[in-house]
């Protein structure tokens, strides 16, 4: 399919090149190329977006990036360096480009304000943030963004119109060492990423971030980090026993599906898994996307170009909900 847009794709900043190499060494078979691709914004990444038909990527930084610096003044600080490096490269190249912001995930009022100013000065689409912040003195503790001390930024990101991507980062600390540290072939995308993921966007829908924030629009990656499958169940729970227990969301999970998140098909190309989310969450809320350079451009566009689905589906899902979602403009095959 041409012009098809894709919404989960990392860089680093190039001076990082030896840490980015060196992480990549924990999961790539080649850490090599995979820290040249990461490093790369404008050169092979246009290269495979045209040989493979993508004709718009929105740009974000890697994983864990900003969450993993405990020390709020230096998160806050890189945060907005990587903002104004995307923001440059992206200038250059409008109709290919986008870029979610990243934030130090701190203080919820500090990252309103970053969120603004990159959404205001640079035209970025959302932000994208890596699960929990890491922070505390050494580390240890984990900022979740689902109590009401955020709601200050949720507001924010309401009233910008602008998008949220919660995407998984790697278990850290006491977290690591109780439940992975034995087991730690699981980390990552085999489980700890669905996990992570999937308790902190629960966690929004039962603390009552989307009652408060119904316009709130929340993208998850990789199908949905294993919530489509549970849905019924989640429901059955929340419904009949939780609620009459105390819970106090006041829709079903379904509806918050239905209204407030996207899931994409990042990093996960499965023709079964896609016809089953299509049953359970439908062909409006899915999004295409690719996962590069954790994944390979070839791996998912052959596949969802190939993939049996009515023309109508298959538009929506490889570019023209993600054109709505973000208002795009023109791109290479924006209207092919
Ligand atoms: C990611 O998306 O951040 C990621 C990793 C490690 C392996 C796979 C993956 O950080 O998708």
């Amino acid at each position: 399919m041409k012009g098809k847009i894709a919404l989960e794709e990392a860089f680093a900043l190039p001076r990082f090149a030896e840490k980015t190499r060196w992480w990549a060494g924990l999961f790539a078979v080649n850490p090599d190329k995979h820290a040249r691709e990461m490093n790369d914004i404008a050169d092979i990444r246009i290269q495979k977006m045209d040989q493979h038909d993508v004709g718009f990527t929105i740009l974000s930084y890697t994983a864990p990036g900003v969450q993993d610096i405990w020390d709020r003044k230096e998160a806050e600080a890189l945060a907005t360096e990587i903002n104004d490096y995307v923001a440059y490269q992206v200038k250059a190249k409008p109709d290919r480009f986008g870029a979610f912001a990243t934030l130090s995930m701190h203080d919820p009022v500090q990252a309103a304000a970053e969120l603004r100013r990159c959404v205001k000065s640079y035209g970025f689409l959302g932000a994208l943030v890596n699960d929990t912040q890491r922070a505390g003195p050494d580390g240890d503790e984990m900022i979740f963004y689902d109590g009401p001390e955020w709601d200050v930024f949720w507001s924010e990101v309401e009233a910008l119109d602008t998008k949220f991507y919660l995407h998984p980062r790697n278990p850290t600390g006491t977290m690591y060492e109780k439940l992975w540290a034995d087991r730690k072939w699981l980390v990552g995308p085999p489980l700890s990423f669905a996990q992570g993921v999937s308790l902190h966007l629960l966690g929004m829908v039962t603390n009552g971030v989307f009652d408060r924030h119904p316009k709130l629009q929340v993208i998850i990656g990789h199908l949905g980090e294993h919530l489509p499958f549970d849905l019924w169940r989640i429901n059955h729970w929340f419904e009949d026993v939780k609620k009459p227990l105390g819970l106090s969301c006041k829709k079903t999970i379904r509806e918050y599906f239905a209204e407030n998140i996207w899931i994409t098909t990042s990093g996960h190309f499965s023709t079964p898994t896609l016809n089953y989310c299509l049953q359970e969450v439908g062909a409006d809320r899915i999004l295409f996307s690719i996962d590069y350079p954790f994944e390979s451009f070839e791996d998912a566009c052959s596949w969802y170009d190939g993939v049996g689905l009515n023309e109508i589906d298959k538009k929506k899902i490889g570019r023209d909900n993600a054109k709505a979602l973000f208002k795009l403009g023109k791109f290479k095959d924006s209207e092919a």
